[in-house]
């Protein structure tokens, strides 16, 4: 059943993409942008491709915030849709996106610098960077020719004005979480403030994971399983640990209520146990 559900899904996603841009333009906003997400593969880690035992969260919070702004949104997570790097580029080629984001850690950014080198070679689409390696080296991984554009932090809110920015011609001095390079000096805009309400980020797009019951924790009892996230932040200060430059020290947590909507979103939709 959940099959048939993503198959019709994805035959009607490009139909979808376009009657929301049409929308969108009778709607007097007229940036709306194909935007491809990758999740880098973490063959690096482990000296072989291992399937990731739970979702990037990071992406898919990325994927509802660019959906939320109508934007069509595709999303590829190269270790469990089996793409490598020539079937990457292929479908790049194929579908041609306006945009392209990537995760990132730092035992996973030199395949992502890797794939967005082929990238270049062959187009001019942007690059946009996120996640935790983007975070804590975004002035040097900003100097790297091939990448435009580095994403500080939460990035839910900064996502959004950068894309509105590239369509629009905004200056991109005045959004807040970003680095990027103006007539080869590297500009960061500054930290942008965690996000107070975190009810008010919309629930992972988690319809577009092509492969939704493959990331198998090690710790679920049943199947299907899937994760979510109550609160960010740790009060925490073990030295190893970076949570802290993303989500900070101070503890924020998501409202029981909106925690309980999602779980019987999930159950509706995925048939969770
Ligand atoms: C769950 C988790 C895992 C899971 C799943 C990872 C996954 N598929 O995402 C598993 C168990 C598989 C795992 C494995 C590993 N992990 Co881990 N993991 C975590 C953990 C606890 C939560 C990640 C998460 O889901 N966060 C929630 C989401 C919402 O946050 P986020 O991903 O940071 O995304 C936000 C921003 O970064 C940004 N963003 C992210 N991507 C993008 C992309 C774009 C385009 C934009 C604009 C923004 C953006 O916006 C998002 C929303 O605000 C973090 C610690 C933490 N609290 O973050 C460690 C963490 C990411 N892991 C870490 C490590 C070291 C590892 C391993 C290397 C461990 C090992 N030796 O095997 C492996 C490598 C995995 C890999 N692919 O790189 C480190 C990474 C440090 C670093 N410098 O890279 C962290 C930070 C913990 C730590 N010790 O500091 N991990
Ligand atoms: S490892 Fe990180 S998230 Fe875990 S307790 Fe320590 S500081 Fe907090």
């Amino acid at each position: 059943m959940h099959q048939d559900f993503y198959n019709l899904e994805e035959k009607y996603w490009w139909f979808l993409g376009r009657y929301k841009i049409v929308f969108s333009v009778l709607n007097g906003s007229i940036y709306i942008m194909k935007i491809l997400l990758i999740q880098p593969s973490q063959e690096n880690v482990y000296g072989v491709v291992v399937k990731p035992s739970y979702v990037p969260l990071g992406l898919l919070y990325i994927g509802a915030c660019l959906e939320k702004a109508s934007h069509v949104v595709d999303f590829i997570d190269l270790d469990i849709d089996g793409f490598n790097e020539n079937k990457v580029l292929g479908y790049i080629n194929e579908t041609k996106p306006d945009l392209i984001g990537f995760g990132s850690t730092t035992v996973t950014i030199n395949n992502v610098l890797k794939i967005s080198g082929l990238i270049k070679n062959t187009t001019d689409i942007p690059i946009i960077v996120g996640g935790i390696h983007a975070t804590i080296a975004g002035e040097e991984l900003i100097k790297n020719e091939n990448i435009d554009y580095v994403v500080v932090g939460e990035g839910e809110e900064t996502i959004g004005e950068l894309v509105k920015a590239l369509g629009n011609g905004h200056k991109l001095s005045e959004i807040k979480g970003i680095y990027y390079e103006d007539r080869s000096k590297v500009v960061f805009t500054g930290d942008r403030a965690l996000i107070e309400n975190l009810d008010n980020i919309p629930f992972p797009a988690r319809h577009l994971l092509r492969h939704p019951f493959d990331y198998i924790p090690p710790e679920a009892l049943k199947a299907p399983v899937i994760s979510i996230m109550t609160s960010r932040g740790c009060a925490a200060r073990c030295t190893y640990c970076c949570t802290k430059l993303i989500f900070a020290r101070r503890m924020r947590f998501r409202t029981i209520r909106n925690v309980v909507d999602e779980i019987e979103d999930a159950v509706k939709n995925y048939d969770i146990k």
